[in-house]
């Protein structure tokens, strides 16, 4: 039993996200905090100190221009001689000036183009990293009713993605994200799991949709999403974080460990399937998060992530499924209950250290980390760069 515990615990994977080494902040502020890192390579060696303490987060997700280089090849190989990949290629098509009313939505044919040509830029991206999907999100939407049409808006969507979609190399995705609100406060072009899975039906086999759990209205069921897609082979990957109110981008597993436990319950059930699309669609989930942590110290931050899906996980390896199934078929509702709950009540914590004794890793990273030093070594040498941000002050 162990065995095969261990081995599906060895063959879980989270992929980190730059973006969540730098400074980050909201809206009134971004603080500084010591040793955060200043660019793509100091990102990368952070994630690869990640990787180094919990064996299960071996890539990086880049965001461009964010992470933008003259030189992909070099950076790969950055990565690769600190024990990382590159991973999804993320667009960035939402901070030019010209987006102000949309990318691949904007009424401006001219606008179109330019973001249509920044995504295939981005195709192009991923072949100099090694990178198998393009992840994709756009701010895309109006504020108000009567701001645009709105039909005409899903049609130039459905334009871009088909375009970019017809670019990718075999072999390669395009994970199609989307949020209810925010940036746009009235329509959101991109707004739930149904609009999004809908294009990807349209425009062809290598398109998936993205789940992000900061993106739905509250008590939206997630995991019924996750389920639904899975049985559709179009469920691509994730964006894991934590939230109470809205994309509130806290570490996973914090304020939602029920809500990640029963998604991970309905992946480790998809990866075990008869049915061969919903069980190679399970296999091929892209697990990363999506976080941006303003007050918490990166690093740590990410560690504590990471863990808490590898908890999560461990807990839906757990799930006794032949009494669930008998106690599903005889309708006994609380005994099938109860048996998911086993599950969840069970502290995995001496079971994970002890696959990491096996795995040769540090039983616990998060100590090991803070005992390593790490942390004071970059604030010596990386410093405290200049944050600020937030709204403009009046003096
Ligand atoms: C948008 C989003 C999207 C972006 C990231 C920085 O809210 O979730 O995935 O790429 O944040
Ligand atoms: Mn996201
Ligand atoms: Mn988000």
């Amino acid at each position: 039993m162990n065995q095969e515990l261990f081995q599906a615990l060895s063959a879980q994977r989270i992929e980190t996200p730059s973006w969540g080494y730098g400074n980050s902040g909201t809206r009134f502020k971004t603080f500084s905090a010591p040793g955060a890192a200043r660019d793509v390579f100091e990102k990368i060696e952070d994630a690869a100190e990640v990787h180094r303490l919990t064996g299960i987060a071996p890539s990086v997700a880049l965001h461009i221009p964010w992470d933008e280089v003259s030189d992909y090849a070099h950076l790969r190989r950055f990565a690769a001689e600190r024990g990382v990949t590159l991973g999804a290629i993320n667009p960035n098509v939402f901070q030019d000036d010209a987006y102000k009313l949309g990318s691949i939505a904007h009424p401006d044919e001219r606008v179109r183009a330019e973001a249509v040509g920044h995504l295939l830029a981005c195709v192009d991206v991923m072949t100099q990293t090694g990178s198998r999907d393009l992840s994709l999100w756009f701010a895309d939407g109006t504020n108000y009713a009567g701001q645009d049409d709105l039909r005409a808006r899903k049609r130039r969507v459905r334009q871009a993605l088909a375009q970019v979609h017809d670019a990718l190399p075999e072999g390669s995705r395009m994970l199609v994200e989307y949020k209810l609100f925010e940036p746009a406060f009235y329509a959101t072009d991109l707004f739930d799991w149904g609009a999004a899975y809908a294009h990807c039906l349209a425009i062809g086999d290598k398109a998936q949709v993205l789940v992000d759990l900061g993106h739905h209205a509250q008590s939206v069921n997630i995991e019924q999403i996750v389920a639904f897609l899975l049985d559709e082979g179009r469920l691509g990957g994730f964006h894991f974080n934590a939230r109470r109110y809205a994309d509130d981008d806290l570490i996973v597993g914090t304020t939602n460990p029920f809500e990640l436990f029963c998604i991970y319950a309905e992946l480790a059930a998809a990866e075990q399937a008869s049915d061969d699309l919903t069980r190679t669609t399970a296999r091929q989930v892209a697990y990363m998060i999506d976080q941006s942590h303003n007050i918490e110290p990166k690093v740590e931050a990410m560690i504590h992530s990471v863990v808490n899906c590898q908890e999560a996980y461990a807990k839906a390896l757990l799930i006794d499924r032949e009494r669930l199934t008998a106690a599903q078929q005889q309708g006994d509702v609380l005994e099938a209950q109860r048996t998911l709950m086993d599950a969840f009540r069970t502290d995995v914590r001496p079971l994970l250290a002890e696959w990491r004794r096996e795995s040769g890793l540090p039983e616990d990273p998060i100590q090991a980390h803070r005992a390593s030093g790490y942390q004071q070594t970059i604030a010596r040498a990386r410093g405290t760069a200049a944050a600020g941000g937030g709204f403009p002050v009046k003096s």
